[in-house]
């Protein structure tokens, strides 16, 4: 086995963990643990400072970020997403009785295709949710353009694109809301969390009630709500995290650099670079696995996962291929070619601060000897 410890995707990037503690000192010494306390509030202050936007508010996790967005939207019926994408996108439409309508995406941004989007529309049609998959940015002008037109909300799951810039703007401030996860896995973590990015103060508004299951004040329900409430110590996370992006981000560009470098000299394999965002966190390495090359993709992953290098082939099969919406679309994907090839062909290689790139260079120095002395399998 090449590596004695496992090298995953999604290692966490933790950040300056004397901060953190420090933070969680503070926070047993005001013996104030949640609800809003002092913590996450400063966190929502940083997070809308360093987005620009005028409210980010900060919850459990992206899920219900995403489930709460949607009902603060008001959207029903049928709602445009794309496939290739995490199933809580999907599930978040439907734990709500709205139906996910699967779309295709564009073969070079992986992210909804927006011509394909105006054939989904019907009557039943009150939103689209585009998302910045693999910290690829969606056409967002092309999708806002087809919002208005049709009357549509238009949403965006950001979970795989915090500290990205779409043509000199950050991700946060497009569509009517931008939402984001703080999962461990990802760029940027508070442990568990997300956030709802938005510059609609009625919205925000909204969702500030729907978190803290609809209290407007003392004794006082506005809405239907749950409890989405974002923890002190997972704002300590964050906090902490945030003052370590620019290590973070310097790091991911070496490690993506490296593999960059590699996966140039390797036939058949081709790293999907993702260079058309200004800024880009370099989190996801995606890799296609071309027929060119001596391993199908499946047995690539299996030689690999051997030697303790664990990609992944997320979001194989795709949404529409899952038991919950397979039954409800079982011909879904004939409308998605795109997203079945895409999802056919490639792996996730690990990447974060638990990598470096002389690690990098032993991974592909394995793939390269497998490419020049192995028979298709
Ligand atoms: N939208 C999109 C586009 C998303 O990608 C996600 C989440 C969401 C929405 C929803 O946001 P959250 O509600 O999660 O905030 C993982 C994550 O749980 C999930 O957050 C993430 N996307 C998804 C892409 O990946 P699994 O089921 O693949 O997790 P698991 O346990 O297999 O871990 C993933 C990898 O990370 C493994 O290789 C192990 C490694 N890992 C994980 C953890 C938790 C570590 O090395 N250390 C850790 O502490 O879903």
């Amino acid at each position: 086995m090449e590596f004695k410890h496992p090298l995953h995707v999604g290692a966490p990037n933790v950040g300056n963990k004397d901060q953190f503690y420090k933070y969680t000192e503070e926070m047993f010494d005001r013996n104030w643990l949640t609800n809003h306390g002092e913590l996450v509030l400063q966190f929502e202050e940083e997070l809308q400072n360093y987005l620009g936007v005028k409210h980010c508010i900060a919850l459990c996790n992206g899920t219900v970020a995403l489930e709460i967005a949607i009902r603060g939207l008001g959207l029903s019926g049928e709602v445009i997403v794309p496939s290739l994408t995490f199933v809580a996108t999907a599930h978040a439409l439907q734990w709500q009785e709205i139906t996910p309508i699967f779309c295709d995406v564009d073969p070079v941004t992986l992210c909804l295709d927006p011509s394909e989007v105006e054939r989904h529309i019907t009557p039943r049609t009150t939103g689209i949710i585009g998302v910045h998959v693999y910290g690829h940015c969606c056409e967002v002008d092309a999708l806002q353009k087809i919002a208005d037109t049709h009357q549509l909300t238009l949403m965006f799951d950001a979970a795989h694109a915090f500290g990205h810039t779409h043509h000199g703007r950050k991700i946060g401030s497009f569509g009517a809301c931008e939402v984001f996860s703080f999962h461990a896995t990802k760029f940027f973590n508070s442990f568990e969390g997300g956030a709802v990015a938005t510059n609609n103060d009625e919205l925000a508004k909204k969702i500030r009630y729907m978190q803290n299951f609809g209290f407007s004040g003392d004794d006082c329900v506005e809405h239907v709500g749950l409890n989405g409430k974002m923890t002190e110590v997972c704002a300590a996370m964050g906090l902490t995290n945030l003052r370590c992006l620019d290590q973070f981000r310097a790091i991911n560009l070496e490690n993506y650099t490296a593999y960059a470098r590699g996966f140039e000299g390797i036939q058949g394999l081709r790293l999907i670079r993702n260079e058309a965002n200004d800024i880009s966190n370099k989190h996801y390495v995606v890799v296609e696995v071309m027929d060119e090359f001596a391993l199908s993709r499946d047995a690539l992953q299996v030689r690999l996962q051997a030697e303790n290098i664990l990609v992944r082939r997320y979001f194989w099969p795709g949404c529409h291929r899952l038991a919950p919406y397979n039954k409800r679309q079982p011909n879904a994907g004939v409308l998605l070619p795109v997203t079945e090839k895409i999802l056919a062909k490639i792996l996730l290689f690990p990447t974060g601060t638990a990598l470096n790139p002389e690690m990098i260079r032993r991974v592909l120095a394995l793939v390269e000897s497998w490419a020049s002395s192995t028979k298709k399998s």
